[in-house]
């Protein structure tokens, strides 16, 4: 088959954690994967090596996902290699755990820039490229449970996920009519490099786990299966809707 005819997904933030499962499983199910990563110090070659060793088809390009520069340089790059985009994955994300009366605007600016811009930015130039083709798409965003709650150490951070959430609300209904859907994963605590200070404390890790009650932390391949789903044939119908990975944690509040 020639790569054209294949089809490609560009996932944000594919060097590790949940986007390099989300990249990995978009991979085995068959699409050419663009790993995006954010700069050298952080990049996407051990995502692309595992998908090759696996037998599947990977780039990584660099983009930080806040710079329309870098972001509208990533599609070009995408459209001259692959002449499609057919799937974004927003998935890139900081969360630096922080007081409340310690978040100056820098840290507020740069949390928002990565999380809610980023993703506004990736969703409008993929979107482009999808109408410009016209034969639909998926975008899927990774927002989090921090959508539905609040956070004491993320007041800076749960406005981005539920920004993120509210952002594919409104494109579901733009994109829809062009036969792109617009869906939310919301995961609950997944162990990652995002919160692995975190759970240094083993009490703290063990009063995390009681809450949940499927007692354990999620993977980033529990998250990957959903993404993997809205992505797929079978989730046709499904527009801006929200698919909650957490174990349960939710329903237990
Ligand atoms: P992680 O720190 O392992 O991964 C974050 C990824 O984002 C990295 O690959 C990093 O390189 C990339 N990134 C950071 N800034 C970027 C930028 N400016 N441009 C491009 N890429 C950038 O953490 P993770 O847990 O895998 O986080 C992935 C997403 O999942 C984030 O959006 C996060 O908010 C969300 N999330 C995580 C959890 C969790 O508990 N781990 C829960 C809910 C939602
Ligand atoms: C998530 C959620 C998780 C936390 C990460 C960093 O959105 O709040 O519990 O581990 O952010």
């Amino acid at each position: 088959m020639n790569s054209s005819d294949r089809k490609v997904a560009v996932v944000t933030g594919g060097a590790r954690g949940i986007g390099r499962a989300v990249c990995e499983r978009l991979a085995a199910t068959g699409l050419q994967v663009v790993v995006d990563y954010p700069s050298e110090d952080d990049d996407g070659g051990a995502t692309v090596a595992a998908i090759e060793a696996a037998g599947g088809s990977a780039v990584a390009i660099r983009a930080d996902v806040s710079r329309k520069d870098e972001v509208d340089a990533l599609f070009a790059s995408v459209l001259e290699r692959f002449g499609r985009v057919d799937v974004l994955v927003n998935n890139a994300g900081i969360c630096p755990f922080s007081e409340f009366l310690e978040i100056d605007e820098e840290l507020w600016d740069r949390v928002h820039a990565v999380n809610l811009k980023g993703a506004f930015l990736c969703s409008q130039a993929a979107a482009r490229a999808m109408l410009a083709r016209g034969e639909g798409g998926r975008i899927v965003s990774v927002s989090s449970i921090s959508a539905l709650v609040g956070g004491p150490l993320q007041v800076h951070y749960t406005p981005t996920k539920a920004g993120v959430r509210s952002l594919m609300q409104s494109l579901a209904i733009v994109l829809g009519p062009h036969g792109i859907t617009c869906n939310s994963v919301l995961p609950g605590t997944i162990a990652t490099d995002i919160n692995a200070a975190f759970f240094e404390d083993a009490e703290t890790l063990r009063r995390y786990e009681q809450g949940i009650p499927t007692g354990r932390l999620g993977s980033p391949a529990d998250v990957a299966g959903a993404v993997a789903y809205l992505v797929s044939d079978e989730a046709a119908y499904v527009n801006g809707a929200d698919i909650l990975v957490d174990g349960g944690a939710f329903v237990t509040l």
